[in-house]
């Protein structure tokens, strides 16, 4: 048992291991807004492919939409293509029927988390995204943060900003970092914009299906993954079957690294 214990030792290791990181992000390849499933997800692929990658949650907890299941049963669904991701994550899964595979919520979230974060993926919580920087040519560039208890502070506290090569918008149902680009800089960009529609009501189908075509660039280094992307181009929401989710966060996270390979020129 360790004798002596200091609590501003405690304190200053905390605050020195903390900056340390926070300083390390504000430089990096990929910022991914949201550690819900499709976010970590893609967190996870990227800094297992050597990708500098970090991601920001507003909330206390990761995991978004995950840990409730479906109305609070503690379980999701995935299909075949889905089961594949959460084998390469180690996940338990048992089939249920033919082509409909079960998992614990719990332990869906608390792998995809440990696993992206092992993989070299870093994860701030607590931070909330609340704008964007756009550069030459009308490109992201990097995004601006705030502590997520700013707003309990009633006065206007002003934010810090990072820059990033690529942003991965993974903020589920809200869209909020798309909804921001095209609120702030809609009309006047010197790019197309179509507006956000907003998600189609609940129809698994075509939701899941949709899902990884409407995985994609939508504005020049951002890309929409998760149920971000269906609300971004007004597909269907599909409730608790989450395979969707893991390989919407699979297909951004190669986008990602054939752009970052692009724009270095290999
Ligand atoms: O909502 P969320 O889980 O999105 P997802 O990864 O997965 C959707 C499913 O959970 C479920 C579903 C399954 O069929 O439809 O809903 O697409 O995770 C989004 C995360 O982003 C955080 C939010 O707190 C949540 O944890 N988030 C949202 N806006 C911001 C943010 C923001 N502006 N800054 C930081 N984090």
């Amino acid at each position: 048992m360790a004798e002596g214990l200091d609590e501003v030792t405690i304190s200053r290791a905390i605050i020195e291991g903390y900056t340390k990181e926070l300083l390390e992000a504000t430089e990096v390849d990929v910022a991914i807004v949201g550690a819900g499933p499709a976010g970590m997800t893609a967190g996870y692929y990227l800094a297992k492919s050597g990708v500098k990658t970090t991601l920001f949650e507003r909330k206390l907890s990761i995991g978004g939409g995950i840990w409730g299941g479906g109305m609070m049963f503690n379980r999701i669904v995935v299909q075949a293509e889905g089961k594949e991701v959460l084998d390469e994550f180690g996940i338990t899964t048992k089939e249920y029927r033919s082509g409909y595979y079960i998992a614990d919520s719990l332990e869906t979230a608390a792998t995809l988390c440990s696993q992206a974060i092992k993989a070299g993926a870093k994860i701030f919580n607590l931070i909330t995204v609340e704008d964007v920087m756009i550069r030459e040519d009308d490109k992201i560039a990097g995004l601006v943060l705030n502590w997520s208890a700013a707003s309990l502070a009633n006065i206007h506290v002003d934010p810090l900003a990072i820059r990033a090569r690529l942003v991965i918008d993974a903020t589920g149902h809200d869209c909020e970092v798309w909804r921001i680009v095209t609120q702030k800089i809609g009309a006047r960009s010197k790019k197309r914009i179509s507006q956000t529609i907003g998600e189609k009501p609940m129809w698994a189908e075509v939701g899941e299906r949709e899902i990884i075509k409407n995985t994609r660039e939508i504005y020049p280094n951002l890309i929409v993954a998760g149920m971000a992307a269906n609300a971004a181009f007004g597909s269907p929401r599909m409730g608790p079957i989450f395979g969707g989710m893991l390989l919407s966060g699979k297909k951004a996270a190669e986008l990602a690294a054939n752009l970052l390979k692009k724009s270095r020129g290999l």
